[in-house]
């Protein structure tokens, strides 16, 4: 099986459907009032950790997300259905970064935990919502906010009550297969294991906690020796260390101090969580030197448990004492920190620039203003003034005046050509 702890996707919510312009046509009725309905809204993105996965493979084959868009309105007064919300499964342990700004968006610690990265457009209004004592013919209606697109950076750091430490080959995989249900693969040839893999391990009560074997360090694991120290990013939330150390090596001691001189090159924090250590493998260990290990360790003040992973030889006790200190030591105290996300919700896409493309033609350009363009019937004198109306407001016909714009000249808003006219009786609001 592969491994993947790091991912980029790119999210897309949904475009909000536009709202129409209709109007009642009943028999017997002259001139029925507006009818036209609202657009549905736009998908939102969210992302879900679950317990159901433990890699961020899916993502190497699927990178782009995308929430469906909301329907438009239709005639009768008849709304736009809302798209679906859509949801993007992760394991327990990812972290969200927004890839523009480097933020921390969402550190997921808990199963079906969520968070919300692209809100789907609002859909537009009908004209049903522009009638007023002033005009109970409304000719406009709004187009649909745009959706959110933004490209994210999921990285998982795993989540276990447990890390396993040690040398290639010391027995942590076979540890881990004993007590758990995990089944790892098992060998005698150093970096067997190459990516980690988590165990749950049940207590008599009934409860569970989670112990993760991850490729075992060597010394210079931090210049990159080995497979490097990168994986302690996977024990670094855990709440102890169980140190495995082989017995039937030639200096246990020594290596014990080897891996933990790599730790603490990595991380002072990780050098200095709780640390359990057994000294594995005393099935093949005569019993005088199993003696000689006992008393070398314990004149440096290390308390050992003494186990074999293959005959079961002092585990069930080294468990009992697992069980024991997850109930009492508290996870570490996370220093992620997650900063509010604004860009989630940000649908706002109303700047803009303008252009003069030649002596009498003008380009306008941005996203709202020709959303609503879109939705704009250029043989209606009414909706045309109403743009020219929202033009003013957002500051483009000022800025078409400041270069140069004369009555008469052509205004281009994406696929609409206008001609230009400013008349100071068109200034009244619709
Ligand atoms: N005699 C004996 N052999 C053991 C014991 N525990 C593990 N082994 C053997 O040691 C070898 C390595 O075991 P693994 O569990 O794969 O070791 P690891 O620490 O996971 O090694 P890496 O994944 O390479 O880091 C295998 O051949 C095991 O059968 C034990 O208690 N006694
Ligand atoms: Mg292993």
């Amino acid at each position: 099986m592969q491994f993947m702890d790091k991912a980029k996707i790119r999210i897309v919510s949904g475009r909000g459907g536009n709202g129409v312009v209709a109007w009642r046509r009943e028999k017997f009725v002259d001139k029925g009032g507006p009818a036209g309905g609202d657009g549905g809204n736009g998908g939102s993105v969210y992302i879900v950790a679950t317990e159901n996965m433990s890699t961020l493979m899916d993502f190497a084959y699927k990178t782009v997300y995308k929430a469906e868009n909301g329907e438009n309105g239709f005639k009768k007064s008849m709304h736009g259905k809302s798209a679906k919300d859509l949801f993007i499964n992760v394991p327990v342990g990812t972290i969200v970064k927004d890839l523009k700004t480097g933020n921390i968006i969402a550190d997921l610690t808990e199963h079906e935990q969520k968070v919300l990265v692209a809100k789907g457009g609002k859909g537009g209004r009908g004209n049903i919502h522009f009638c007023t004592p002033q005009n109970r013919a409304p000719q406009y209606c709004e187009p649909g906010e745009p959706g959110i697109e933004r490209e994210l950076q999921l990285e998982l750091k795993l989540i276990a009550d447990v890390g396993l430490l040690g040398f290639p080959n010391a027995g942590k995989s076979t540890f881990i297969s004993r007590v758990s249900s995990a089944k790892p693969k098992i060998a005698d040839y150093p970096f067997t294991t190459l990516i980690p893999n988590l165990g749950v391990v049940r207590k008599s009560n009934g409860d569970g906690f989670v112990i993760a074997d991850i490729p075992g360090l060597i010394e210079g694991a931090s210049e990159g020796v080995g497979l490097g120290h990168d994986f302690l990013r996977h024990v670094e939330r855990c709440r102890f260390l169980l140190h495995i150390v082989d017995g039937t090596e030639e200096n246990p001691l020594q290596n014990y101090k080897i891996i933990n001189n790599e730790l603490e090159k990595y991380s002072q924090k990780l050098a200095q969580l709780h640390q359990i250590t057994a000294i594995n493998k005393i099935d093949a260990i005569l019993p005088e030197r199993l003696e000689e290990i006992k008393q070398e360790f314990k004149n440096e003040g290390v308390n050992i448990y003494c186990i074999s992973a293959v005959t079961g030889a002092g585990v069930e006790e080294l468990k009992n004492e697992l069980s024991e200190k997850v109930d009492t030591i508290p996870k570490p105290v996370s220093d992620i920190v997650v900063e509010e996300d604004l860009a989630a919700t940000d649908n706002d896409d109303s700047y803009w620039e303008v252009r003069k493309l030649d002596k009498n033609t003008y380009l306008v350009d941005g996203g709202k203003i020709i959303r609503v363009s879109q939705v704009i019937n250029t043989r209606n004198t009414e909706q045309v003034i109403r743009l020219q109306n929202t033009m003013r407001a957002m500051g483009i016909i000022d800025e078409l005046k400041h270069i140069g714009i004369q009555n008469g000249d052509t205004v281009i808003i994406g696929k609409l050509e206008l001609e230009y006219w400013d008349d100071e009786m068109y200034k009244q609001e619709f």
